[in-house]
């Protein structure tokens, strides 16, 4: 049984806020058009959706600056559009994920008010304040993700406190057993209300070096590369006593039934699978980045599937990203041909998919004019290219004013193509991404063999990349041609099959293929195998 929790089975779908649907007219969305936009998850066939915060912010970083982690922020709507979105996606099947930011609050939050009022305050040892370096300056060489120096000097009190992001996100102090009873108390706050399960901000971030050594330099960086990259962030992260925070959030959730543990990790793969924690008492999916940062080649790509599955932990189950609100959107990354071939492999390797919003229709990169980038990061580091808008604009609904997202201005602009690339014309279009999207998933649906099924490498050449998944007599084959040009692979004996379930380009359904296996350029097949 084990095998068809919801969350190894289902695929998840994040929803940036802001961009999905404005029910209020402030140009910005909300969680009530994210309940009035529900139909449109039924219809893709996905299980679970994951919102980006929602809570009271500042907004300094898009809500990753939480003021209150137990209320729901005006713009987004209230504690009671909140029950009614959980309400009605549970009618329908869809489990909730929110975001839970527990590295750090808003500069804003009461208790890091009480914190830097004295020194003594009891909250004081809540954030991680530090005397100056014995010559004066911050206590070490540690950088903010978003540029500069991670410490900020605090006249009223005369120390620095630190911050892994913006200056308004303090950073929260872990070791700190009231600190973690609080953050444990707002994960039940939630559980409660009936949440399905937390995607968790930052998770490796969250232990420190206790001794705040000096991160080393980085050798291979180079100018023009953002600043966080100059060293090494040896000490600042990873820290082995994550593990016991881990199991403290893990023994939160066990409490109640089916619920999930996400946690967000950019890791190498031999550090990313030990967020499994020993005996798997850590996170049940440590999201695995592997495909975003991935050269988009045959080789390439198989070579990381297969060094992940190998290094997985026993009973640890996989999962598969391909993009996320803080990275370039996958059609821009490897156009829109090939968008379509990750699509279907993010749908058919062994683990659970999460799939971005907007992705389902090959929405692309935007181009944000200067006056309306909103991203921190940007406007800290101009000109080097990092700024994450152009992955956060508006969902095109339909070719209604401002594509159906909202009445007024977005607080974005749309995608330029979007009196075509919207749901409404895709939907009708069976040779469109949007199509294609939902056929995979059905397909993945109905196949045990493409949910919960074994994984196994057929064959790999410069261009081609063949996977088998088996699920008992149940299997199905899985080809990806990696290049614009025909290819022709032969498969090893011993692989019996059948007819060709879909084709990223359409036209080959049903037809029986061989030993000798044709791909049009930039064409992946699910082929029915025995
Ligand atoms: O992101 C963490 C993070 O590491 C990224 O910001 C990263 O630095 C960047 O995208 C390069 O890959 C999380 C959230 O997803 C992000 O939106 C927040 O800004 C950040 O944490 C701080 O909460």
């Amino acid at each position: 049984m084990a095998e068809r929790t919801w969350w190894k089975r289902g695929i998840v779908y994040q929803i940036y806020p802001r961009s999905f649907q404005d029910s209020n007219r402030d140009g910005v969305g909300d969680l009530e058009g994210i309940r009035q936009r529900l139909d449109h998850l039924t219809w893709l066939g996905v299980d679970a959706l994951w919102i980006s915060p929602i809570y009271p912010s500042p907004m300094c970083d898009g809500g990753y600056d939480v003021a209150d982690y137990r209320d729901i922020d005006p713009l987004f709507g209230s504690l009671d559009s909140f029950d009614a979105l959980i309400a009605d996606a549970h009618a329908r099947d869809l489990k909730v994920i929110l975001d839970f930011v527990p590295n750090h609050s808003s500069d804003r939050h009461a208790w890091f008010a009480e914190s830097r009022s004295s020194r003594d305050n009891p909250k004081r040892d809540w954030y991680i304040w530090r005397d100056p370096a014995p010559g004066g300056g911050p206590p070490n060489n540690w950088i903010s993700n978003f540029g500069g120096s991670a410490w900020q000097f605090d006249e009223a009190t005369g120390q620095y406190y630190y911050h892994a992001f913006l200056k308004e996100q303090p950073d929260l102090n872990w070791r700190n057993p009231q600190l973690r009873e609080a953050m444990f108390d707002t994960l039940r706050f939630w559980l409660d209300r009936g949440v399905d399960g937390f995607r968790v901000d930052v998770i490796w971030h969250l232990m420190k070096d206790p001794e705040m050594r000096d991160n080393p330099p980085n050798p291979g960086y180079a100018p023009g590369q953002p600043d966080i990259n100059r060293l090494l962030q040896i000490h600042s992260a990873d820290h082995p006593d994550i593990y016991g925070v881990l199991a403290g959030m893990r023994q939160v959730l066990d409490a109640y039934p089916d619920r999930v543990l996400i946690g967000e990790i950019y890791l190498p793969i031999e550090r990313l699978v030990t967020y499994y924690g020993p005996d798997l008492s850590g996170a049940h999916l440590p999201f695995n980045f592997q495909l975003i940062h991935a050269t988009w080649r045959a080789r390439d790509i198989e070579a990381l599937v297969r060094e992940y599955e190998e290094k997985l932990p026993e009973g640890g189950w996989p999962n598969w990203v391909l993009s996320n609100h803080d990275q370039p959107r996958i059609a821009t990354r490897v156009g829109q041909a090939q968008a379509r071939i990750a699509a279907m492999m993010l749908l058919t390797l062994r683990g659970t998919p999460t799939l971005y919003y907007g992705d389902e229709l090959g929405m692309p990169a935007v181009h944000i004019p200067r006056d309306r980038v909103q991203d921190p990061w940007e406007k800290n580091e101009p000109g080097l290219g990092i700024g994450r808008d152009p992955s956060r604009t508006p969902m095109p609904w339909d070719r209604s004013f401002n594509a159906g997202f909202s009445e007024v201005e977005p607080w974005l602009p749309l995608n330029q193509d979007w009196h075509t690339r919207n749901v409404a014309v895709m939907k009708e279009d069976p040779t469109s991404t949007l199509t294609l999207t939902r056929r995979l998933i059905a397909l993945r649906n109905e196949r045990k063999s493409l949910t919960v099924g074994r994984y196994a490498p057929v064959l790999v050449d410069d261009h081609v990349f063949v996977y088998r998944r088996e699920a008992g007599d149940e299997q199905a084959l899985v080809a990806l041609n990696f290049s614009g040009e025909d290819q022709t692979v032969t498969l090893p004996q011993g692989a019996q099959l059948g007819a060709v379930l879909l084709s990223t380009l359409g036209g080959r359904e049903g037809e029986r293929t061989g030993a000798k296996l044709h791909l049009r350029g930039h064409e992946g097949l699910v082929i029915e195998a025995h």
